[in-house]
């Protein structure tokens, strides 16, 4: 595979936006011909929305007041969304590498380009086995598309590698919610949240990250709940909390088991509940002995007399409602910090009831469905495991294969790029993933993808990863197409047509299908709509734990969503898990967890340093993670001129103490450097930081990107990255770097 150029100057052909869509063209006053309710393409709130449509054209949005989840609300980006569709920079045609073409790649015709895919899918697997061929998906997919990915893989290509970009972002939560509850969801409506007495949030940036969120903690404020975040930033959230705990990052599971200690010592313990509805406390109550207010201050950084009120608010607390996102999930011991969480809450026996609840904020748009069916390395659909012979078999019935047809476990996203390092996998489709933005270690990650001896990349632009491939075929937008989601409830809502694709894009799902006919393996792949796939997939998902079965679509417009489980046609579905009486096909009467004794887990949650801790050559802590106005690694938000007129650049945010030591002023230029990279960018000195730590938002590629410095070291459990927490050292620049005028704040 050729190596493509990191920043193709695509955007400087058109105009005075320099190529964003800006809205100039498109007046929100516009009359629409029709209005579509459908839901954000961004994050996994999934806002309700109703899109304008003109001449197969978005052109504006109203609010969606019905919907109940947002009644109308909409984040910056939600209310720029709209904008995307019109970007010059959208794909119409396939791409074919090319390096004599400006840009590196020149127009083919779609079927050409699906032919030339094919041909070489079958000739490496011809040559070096099936495995050697990895398909990388997303949870920015509809589920439809979802699980046509895992379907695709196991039975067109027979390859046992394929991950998804969700590898990054959920499996922590996932795998400590089924360690403890044996289920992965959120556990309560949001609703919940608004007579909770306490909230507490742990490293997630609610009012950037789940905007909407905001609403639901700021109206419990009203109804006289305290709020406990946990942070190393003062976030907007923090800023008008009753607590605020400044963990030092990667320190969470010391703190948990510190709360929980204290809640022993204090007897502030739901007995009933404990000794009722879960196993191993008693484990669990020893190994948290040894950790005493003075041992979790001094590992965790934060002040003792702050642990002990929070111990006290939560442990005294009737009603409750704890929440959690990457800040504590992407990190070597991510699972642990999730089984510490769990464990305060299931000492509190404040779970399964109303107003008492605890979820994990899903991030990707589809970042719930999307880790659901079977799109993961391990996974079949239904939240099935792959390597469970009962499990294997059902799903093997339902395509019309043999189970021994199946492969078995394949490796995760990272894991993948590693194997192509090594030579073991040659070829690779990528669809809905950008890894080379998003990827820690992404110098690695660029060189690996280079050895590829063939790429095919399916996405609606040409995002950094795909400048490296050898095809590029045009995909949909969110808009493009329809299919459902599961927002971050666990409720299942449907994401409507508004527009069809232009040009010669295509619904993915068919782009899917088109590469399986070419390579004379169409066997199952031949669905002709989205509600034939959701319609298999109800079947394939009945009787798992993530069962669909008694989810239409009709019932999801009906009911403005459906939460999962929902067994069977007059199931209502299940807003709130755990209840007495609620259907559970593990424990079948035995107790409200889906484990066969119907009890929740206590897990001991082991408390680890991050792999790379500092050090005198590298003496701060680097953590990264999002800002309001970008999405991800920015292929969508970096092409909307009004979101990147809110935050322009990355920058380094540190402490004035931090920033003095170094000489460095706010605005000035800064290198950070780590073991693995380096990256100037200007400081942003703020009071709201801990001065052992910076941060840097991650949605930018080649030299701004964070990624250079984020190390690839994982969770042994979930495979999630650590980038969370790396060590840098920081040194004021001499001079602006030579992408500096790249950073500069974008002219109108
Ligand atoms: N605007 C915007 N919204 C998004 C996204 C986006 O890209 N942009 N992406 C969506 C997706 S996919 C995701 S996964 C979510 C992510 O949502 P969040 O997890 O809320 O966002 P992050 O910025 O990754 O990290 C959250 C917080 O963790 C803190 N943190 C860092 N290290 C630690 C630590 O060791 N412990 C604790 N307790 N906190 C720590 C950071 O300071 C940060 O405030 O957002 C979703 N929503
Ligand atoms: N340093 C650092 N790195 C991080 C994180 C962090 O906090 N810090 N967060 C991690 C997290 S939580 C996440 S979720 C990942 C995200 O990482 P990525 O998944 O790589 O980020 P995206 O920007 O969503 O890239 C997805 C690509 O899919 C395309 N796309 C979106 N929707 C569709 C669709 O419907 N069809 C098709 N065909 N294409 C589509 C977009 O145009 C984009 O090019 O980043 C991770 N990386
Ligand atoms: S980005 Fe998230 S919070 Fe913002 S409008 Fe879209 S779905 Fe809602
Ligand atoms: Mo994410």
């Amino acid at each position: 595979m050729a190596q493509g150029p990191d920043t193709l100057k695509v955007n400087e052909r058109f105009g005075p936006h320099r190529g964003y869509a800006s809205g100039t063209r498109l007046a929100s006053n516009i009359e629409p011909d029709r209005v579509v309710n459908t839901h954000c393409c961004f994050c996994g709130q999934q806002c309700g929305i109703q899109l304008k449509v003109k001449d197969n054209e978005v052109v504006g949005f109203e609010p969606w007041y019905e919907f109940p989840f947002n009644r109308g609300m909409l984040c910056p980006k939600g209310v720029k969304r709209y904008l995307q569709g019109s970007h010059p920079d959208r794909l119409l045609h396939a791409l074919q590498r090319d390096p004599a073409a400006p840009g590196g790649f020149r127009a083919t015709e779609y079927d050409a380009a699906v032919r030339v895919a094919a041909d070489a899918i079958a000739r490496i697997q011809t040559e070096h086995g099936n495995d050697a061929f990895a398909v990388l998906t997303g949870a920015s997919l509809t589920t439809e598309k979802a699980y046509l990915m895992g379907k695709f893989a196991r039975v067109c290509l027979r390859t046992a590698n394929i991950d998804y970009n969700g590898r990054l972002c959920m499996v922590s939560a996932a795998a400590g919610n089924k360690l403890a509850f044996g289920i992965d969801r959120a556990a309560n409506p949001w609703s919940d949240i608004l007579k909770a007495e306490v909230i507490w949030i742990s490293g997630a940036n609610v009012a950037e990250c789940a905007p909407i969120t905001t609403e639901y903690v700021w109206q419990a404020r009203d109804n006289g709940a305290r709020i406990i975040v946990v942070d190393p930033r003062i976030t907007p959230m923090a800023r008008t909390c009753d607590l605020f705990l400044p963990v030092k990052p990667g320190r969470d599971v010391a703190l948990f088991n510190g709360i929980l200690q204290l809640m022993i010592e204090h007897d502030w313990l739901d007995h009933d509940f404990i000794e009722k509805h879960t196993a191993g406390f008693e484990k669990l109550a020893e190994h948290v002995s040894t950790w005493t207010p003075a041992r979790t201050s001094r590992i965790s950084g934060v002040p003792e007399k702050s642990i002990r009120q929070a111990a006290e608010w939560w442990g005294q607390a009737k009603t409750s409602f704890l929440m959690h996102a990457r800040g504590i999930e992407h990190h070597s011991h991510g699972v642990q910090n999730v089984l510490g969480a769990i464990n305060i809450v299931l000492a509190s026996g404040r779970i399964g009831r109303e107003n008492c609840g605890y979820a994990t904020i899903t991030g990707q748009g589809n970042g719930q469905g999307g880790r659901e069916h079977g799109q993961k390395c391990d996974q079949l659909p239904g939240a099935r495991d792959i390597a469970n012979p009962e499990h294997r078999a059902h799903i093997a019935q339902v395509w019309g294969v043999e189970p021994d047809d199946l492969p078995g476990r394949g490796v995760d996203a990272y894991e993948i790029i590693r194997k192509i390092d090594r030579g073991e996998i040659r070829g690779l489709l990528s669809i809905c993933f950008n890894p080379i933005v998003s990827l820690p270690d992404n110098n690695f990650v660029r060189r690996a993808l280079e050895k590829l001896d063939f790429f095919v990349s399916i996405d609606f632009f040409l995002n950094e990863t795909a400048r490296h491939a050898d095809i590029v075929l045009p995909g949909s937008l969110h808009e493009e197409d329809e299919g459902t989601v599961t927002q971050t409830e666990g409720r299942v809502i449907k994401i409507n047509k508004a527009i069809d694709c232009p040009g010669e894009a295509r619904q993915d799902w068919r782009i899917i299908q088109d590469i399986a006919a070419a390579l004379g393996r169409p066997h199952g792949l031949a669905f002709s709509s989205p509600r034939e796939i959701f319609d298999e997939l109800r079947v394939a998902s009945r009787g798992g734990v993530a069962d669909y079965s008694g989810i239409t679509y009709e019932k999801i417009e009906k009911q403005y969503g459906v939460f999962w489980p929902c067994p069977s046609d007059d199931h209502p579905g299940t807003p709130r898990l755990f209840e007495p009486g609620a259907w559970n096909p593990i424990a079948t009467g035995a107790g409200p967890f889906y484990f066969p004794d119907g009890r929740a887990r206590f897990n001991v949650a082991e408390y680890t340093p991050p792999t790379e801790d500092v050090d005198q050559e590298y003496p701060v802590i680097l953590t990264t993670g999002r800002v309001v106005s970008q999405f991800l690694s920015g292929t969508q938000t970096r092409r909307i001129g009004p979101l990147v007129d809110q935050y322009p650049e990355p920058r380094i945010e540190m402490h004035p103490q931090l920033a003095e030591s170094l000489g460095v002023q706010d605005g000035d230029w800064v290198t950070a450097e780590s073991r693995r990279g380096d990256c100037t960018l200007r400081a942003m000195v703020v009071t709201t930081i801990r001065p052992d730590t910076v941060f840097i938002p991650y949605h930018w590629p080649g030299r701004k990107s964070a990624n250079q410095l984020t190390i690839s070291a994982q969770d042994p459990i979930s495979k999630i990255p650590e980038y969370k927490v790396c060590a840098v050292r920081l040194r004021k620049a001499e001079h602006a770097p030579e992408y500096a005028e790249q950073l500069e704040p974008q002219q109108g």
